[in-house]
């Protein structure tokens, strides 16, 4: 009853931002991702009779469960499906840094679906597998596939219709993403704070909300036609968009520091010097430059001139998450 899984992490082009059920993660919104090569997950899950409490480990430091409340909950969905009484062992790395906003709770419940269904010798379709991945992460269930990824918003109370489907995949299109990462910090205001937050107070959040569908059918036109301005375009504006919605809650939700803000004027100045690239940023202050294959080196030498950055990774468009090993 043992499994290890690899799932990458993906960004958003067309932002979730908001839950129309909180217990169940039912998002308010659709949104549509690209899954990314470079940034990953990898989670070794085993049910055993040897354990008493469920044991989580993280990047090698050992967790406090009860502090991990999702990921309890997630595997007592695992032992209720499957009739399994054991408790679990979860292992689990990141290449990146964890809760900085580079979407490692998308990585991570995908990897942590397919590990334990397999461990606990679930057979469930990809479809089924977002769904459950979805009760973990609001952004898992896009991780779960690789490519284009888009998650529907889905109608339905129990959000058996609100799963993640594959668009294209990485080979329909070779975009490269650039990686800026500005801090290794954990951010302060988690995702899910501040998307209620943001619900709750922002004087916006039903125009956010009304506005989606239309971001949603030009995007996936942008992709189809393989239309990279329109593409480009329409990520940032999804980016802005949410995060000015963000800002707009009381109190706002700045997730950005200066060298974001920094990296956002040099992309637009690549922009009006004739270099095709386009920003996106998460829940957090890492900016995510979109651009073709033939672009990325100049973008990230352009990026030299800004002081602060971090580090700078390239990126290619990932696959789906899979199994690396397991038994039943
Ligand atoms: C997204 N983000 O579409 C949006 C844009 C961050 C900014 O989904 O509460 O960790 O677990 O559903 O998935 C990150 O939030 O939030 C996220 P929960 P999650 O990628």
């Amino acid at each position: 009853m043992q499994a290890v899984a690899l799932a990458h992490a993906n960004i958003a082009l067309i932002k979730y931002w908001g839950k129309r059920d909180p217990v169940l993660n039912l998002p308010a919104v659709g949104s549509i991702s690209i899954t990314l090569k470079e940034l990953f997950t990898r989670t070794e899950v085993r049910f055993t009779e040897e354990l008493v409490n469920d044991r989580f480990i993280l990047n090698g430091e050992h967790k406090d469960i009860n502090q991990h409340v999702r990921i309890k909950k997630f595997l007592d969905l695992i032992r209720e499906r499957s009739d399994i009484q054991f408790r679990a062992e979860i292992i689990s790395e990141n290449n990146f840094p964890t809760g900085a906003g580079l979407a490692s709770s998308a990585s991570g419940f995908a990897a942590l679906t397919l590990a334990s269904c397999k461990a606990a010798g679930l057979e469930l379709s990809k479809k089924e597998m977002s769904i459950l991945a979805r009760i973990g992460s609001g952004s898992a269930p896009r991780s779960i596939f690789g490519g284009f990824v888009e998650m529907n918003v889905g109608v339905t109370p129990d959000g058996c219709d609100s799963y993640a489907t594959q668009i294209a995949d990485q080979s329909f299109w070779p975009l490269h993403v650039l990686i800026v990462i500005t801090s290794r910090d954990e951010k302060k205001i988690s995702s899910s704070e501040g998307m209620i937050r943001t619900a709750q107070t922002s004087p916006y959040f039903e125009k956010w909300v009304d506005s989606s569908k239309s971001d949603l059918d030009k995007m996936r036109s942008a992709i189809n036609d393989h239309n990279f301005e329109m593409l480009g375009a329409l990520s940032e504006h999804s980016c802005l968009k949410m995060h000015g919605l963000a800002l707009s809650a009381r109190p706002g939700i700045i997730y950005w520091n200066g060298i974001t803000v920094a990296v956002m004027h040099a992309v637009r100045e690549m922009r009006q010097n004739k270099i095709p690239a386009y920003f996106t940023i998460d829940a957090g202050p890492q900016v995510k430059i979109l651009c073709e294959p033939e672009h990325s080196k100049k973008v990230k030498e352009k990026l030299k001139n800004i002081a602060g950055i971090k580090e700078v990774l390239i990126s290619e468009l990932g696959q789906s998450a899979k199994i690396l090993e397991g038994k039943n």
